[in-house]
């Protein structure tokens, strides 16, 4: 008997700048184009096993070993739909393959980290199912093909699929057809460049990403000038800081990405705050390393950002990593792991 099974892990991405917003609540199409770096690292990863088989009776997900539903025209059973349709198109081009595609599936996905804690869980969760079922099913699709269906999952998902500085381009067809993610520049290009992720804490977020981005795109004003004016101009400065390998531009456009996100985030009626008092103070600390560093004729050498939750996402190059990670150990002194609340480890973007 052939078993048809793979197992397949993708890793969380951080936008350097944030989508936060879509025209298209359905096919999950953004108000601005996005950019993110790919963790490249085993901490931070989801890990999905499908497997097709003639018995089974319906289609079924366990995420993180309990079984997660799958509505009827939800984001899950879409993606897996999607799947199966291009394994359909698969099989009528190469009739030898095994007429797998009207199978169900049993996908088991597993996050090593805490899922919906504003570390873009949903990310790495809907990149690793779309890229397990692209292994399954042995579809040659390209990356950004498979982004296509990923973004429907979830739209920071989309940017998961490649390695490295990545650009979620948001299009412009009603369709989505080029609402995809497209790689600026692969990992190896930049290898100095770190990530150290500070869990501030590890609690389910208040206020999903996706019911508060709707209503900021409701309510706040200041939304249609970051979408207009701001972000266009910060993906051309964002994509040039990473192809010069420019830090001092890639930290300030960091930073101020992730100020213009949260002060969007407050500028919706009712407010929405993911950041706490903890992560104020490592702004604070950050804003203040730099400030020292550049009055002593250094560089700027670390950029912080913020995700839809109060965790510290910090990019530094290697060089001034350790001194970062002493700096935060200092005025932060907690555990080191996901179990204590303020565990800070250290994220390589390269393996
Ligand atoms: C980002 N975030 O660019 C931004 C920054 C959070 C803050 O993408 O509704 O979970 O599933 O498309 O992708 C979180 O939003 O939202 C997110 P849906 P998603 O990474």
């Amino acid at each position: 008997m052939t078993v048809y099974q793979a197992t397949v892990s993708a890793p969380v991405n951080i936008a350097v700048i944030k989508y936060w917003g879509k025209r298209d609540t359905k096919l999950i199409l953004p108000t601005n184009s996005s950019l993110s770096v790919t963790l490249d690292q085993d901490h931070l990863r989801s890990t999905t096993t499908s497997r097709a088989d003639e018995s089974f009776e319906r289609d079924i997900l366990w995420l993180n070993g309990k079984e997660d539903p799958i509505k009827e025209g939800g984001r899950l059973a879409t993606c897996i739909g999607e799947m199966k349709k291009l394994r359909k198109q698969y099989e009528d081009a190469n009739p030898n393959e095994p007429k797998i595609s009207s199978y169900r599936v049993h996908i088991a996905s597993n996050n090593n980290f805490p899922t919906a804690a504003g570390l873009a869980s949903s990310a790495s969760g809907f990149a690793a199912l779309v890229s397990s079922l692209a292994a399954l099913y042995k579809l040659p699709s390209s990356p950004s093909e498979l982004s296509l269906i990923a973004r429907q999952g979830s739209g920071s998902a989309c940017r998961s699929l490649f390695g490295g500085f990545v650009a979620w381009e948001m299009g412009s067809a009603t369709s989505g057809t080029d609402s995809l993610a497209v790689e600026v520049a692969p990992r190896e290009h930049w290898p100095e460049m770190q990530a150290l992720v500070c869990v501030v804490s590890d609690k389910k977020k208040g206020t999903s990403s996706t019911s508060g981005m709707q209503r900021t795109v409701e309510t706040s004003t200041l939304l249609q000038h970051r979408i207009r004016e701001v972000v266009p101009k910060r993906m051309e400065q964002m994509i040039r800081a990473i192809k010069d390998k420019d830090f001092t531009t890639f930290a300030e456009v960091t930073m101020r990405d992730s100020n213009s996100f949260h002060a969007v985030a407050l500028d919706t009626d009712p407010p929405i705050f993911y950041m706490n008092d903890v992560s104020r103070a490592i702004i604070a600390t950050i804003v203040e390393y730099n400030r020292a560093s550049v009055a002593a004729g250094g560089p700027v050498k670390a950029a912080y950002t913020f995700d839809a939750g109060p965790n510290a996402v910090i990019y530094a190059l290697e060089k001034d990593m350790a001194e970062i990670i002493r700096l935060v150990c200092y005025f932060f002194p907690q555990g080191v792991s996901f179990e204590d609340p303020m565990g800070v480890f250290p994220s390589g973007v390269q393996s």
